[in-house]
């Protein structure tokens, strides 16, 4: 297609595409226009990945390097992601439609992870543990060795950031298989790793579909350990494909997040963080506040504040940085649009919609903001995780009963407990089954140091922090007889 840029798979440190690959269209989601192909990484590039990560750490620079030069590494590499901050952000909003602030807010985020591992990379260290006389008995933490690590389109850079930088600091070689829909930002920063001085083989990219590229990699012979973020059903496959081999993997498989919001609750923090929460990224963040809980008894007042916001928000192109941009693609809208029109035959009452501001462009995948509520807590609309920017309303009685209804997914990643009652946050945080409990705040997928994953059916694992190197190494214990 003519004046349509080509990409392809970053290996052995170079941007490679094979002639006969099949191509995949990148689509603009703000326009709908194709504008970049990807060529398609099948088998044999799939093993140039594994063999050179595996030569990297058995025979390469990479395997010899002391954890205080790999920080060093992780360090320039974030230098480098914020002296071409305004490159990135620009890739990332073309390739995804998010609004240019938020690109701009996710490149920051990454190159936080680069410098947050940077500093960890040579922290991380065993024990010594009392034995018998006679012996001296420490524990060391190793590597798992090459990790693949399977990406969502949702965050691409950030993704890339929480995956590749603990990865790297403490010291796999990393496989990353981007969503087709969101991989030029990692392309791009693969480069920066080279101009950081990462040895080859540290870090390959292979873009491609799930259905081959990451079957391919998922199931490969050589990996040690599989690092999954996205679907639910994708994550199943994940897991099977790592229980053949009996290597270990993480599951990151997104949630149906609740608030928990008490009469009491401050409602010029809680709003904003609420609707934040569900609006951010055009609600497609695994940790995105999706069920807001509200006090019977103070139900129009804290619903009304709800819907006042609600209305008011509006979905634009990146440039015109509104509160959202498009969803991802066709495919996602129309999941989103079919969750809502669920929710219209089940005459659930719409209490508030944001807009599409006039002249987004007709072919754009925007999705109006829906606020959907008293909403049956049993309504597939507030069980399934919709990704799009849609809130429902389900009341509740007491303390008793929000717990109840909190409870009540399948999935567990994050909470939001919004009251001035100190016992009753803490006793409510005790007890919601989920990964992370915020109390009087909410930031759906915030804080780099902080540890993060699910319980139930968002998955296991934890990511970011101290966490995440824990998960992506292993323990060996040495017993020296003297
Ligand atoms: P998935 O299909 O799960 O995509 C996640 C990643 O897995 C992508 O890189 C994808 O590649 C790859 N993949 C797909 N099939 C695979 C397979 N059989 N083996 C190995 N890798 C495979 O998610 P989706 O279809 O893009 O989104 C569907 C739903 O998943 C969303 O509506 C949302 O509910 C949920 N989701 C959750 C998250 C988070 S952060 N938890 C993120 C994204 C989506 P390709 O995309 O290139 O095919």
């Amino acid at each position: 297609m003519a004046g349509v840029a080509a990409y392809g798979a970053f290996l052995n440190n170079k941007v490679v595409a094979s002639p006969d690959a099949y191509l995949v269209d990148v689509v603009n989601p703000a326009t709908g226009e194709v504008f970049a192909r990807l060529a398609e990484s099948a088998a044999e590039q799939v093993d140039e990945a594994v063999r050179s990560a595996r030569h990297a750490l058995e025979e390469g620079a990479w395997g010899r390097m002391a954890a205080y030069e790999r920080g060093r590494l992780l360090a320039r590499f974030g230098t480098l992601i914020l002296d071409n901050a305004d490159e990135l952000a620009a890739i990332e909003a073309r390739d995804t439609g998010k609004p240019n602030g938020q690109a701009m807010a996710d490149i920051r985020a990454t190159a936080r992870y680069f410098e947050f591992y940077a500093g960890a990379a040579d922290k991380l260290h065993g024990e010594t543990i009392p034995y018998h006389e006679g012996f001296f008995v420490a524990t060391e933490r190793e590597p798992h060795g090459v990790v693949a690590h399977i990406i969502p389109w949702n965050y691409p850079a950030q993704m890339f950031g929480r995956n590749v930088a603990p990865s790297l600091a403490v010291g796999n070689a990393a496989v990353v298989k981007p969503a087709e829909d969101g991989c030029l930002s990692v392309l791009r920063m693969a480069e920066l790793a080279v101009e950081a001085g990462f040895p080859e083989g540290a870090l390959s990219v292979l873009p491609g579909r799930g259905s081959v590229t990451g079957q391919l990699l998922s199931n490969h012979s050589d990996i040690d350990y599989i690092a999954f973020t996205g679907s639910p059903g994708v994550g199943e496959q994940i897991q099977i494909a790592a229980a053949r081999r009996a290597i270990g993997c993480t599951l990151e498989l997104g949630g149906k997040s609740p608030h928990l919001l008490f009469g009491d609750a401050d409602l010029s923090v809680a709003v904003p963080a609420i609707v934040n929460g569900i609006v951010q990224n055009a609600g497609q963040t695994c940790s995105a506040g999706s069920r807001v809980l509200v006090e019977h008894a103070h139900f129009e007042r804290l619903v009304g504040a709800l819907a006042d916001a609600f209305a008011k928000l509006q979905a634009g192109t990146p440039e015109m940085n509104l509160d959202t941009g498009p969803v991802i693609n066709a495919r996602q809208r129309d999941r989103v649009e079919a969750f809502c029109a669920q929710a219209d035959s089940d005459n659930l009452t719409l209490i508030a919609e944001g807009s599409i501001a006039e002249d987004a462009p007709k072919d754009g995948f925007f999705v109006r903001p829906r606020l959907y509520g008293p909403v049956d807590p049993n309504n597939i609309i507030a069980r399934e995780e919709v990704f799009g920017p849609v809130l429902v309303v389900i009341p509740f009685e007491d303390e008793a009963d929000a717990l109840r209804l909190a409870n009540d997914s399948e999935f567990g990643l994050l909470a939001g407990v919004w009251t001035k009652d100190g016992g009753r946050s803490m006793r409510l945080a005790r007890k919601i089954k989920a990964g992370q409990v915020y109390i009087n705040g909410f930031a759906a997928g915030g804080g780099i140091e902080l540890p993060f994953g699910g319980v139930k059916r968002s998955g296991h694992g934890r990511e970011k922090g101290f966490a995440a190197m824990h998960e992506l190494s292993t323990s060996k214990t040495i017993i020296h007889r003297h």
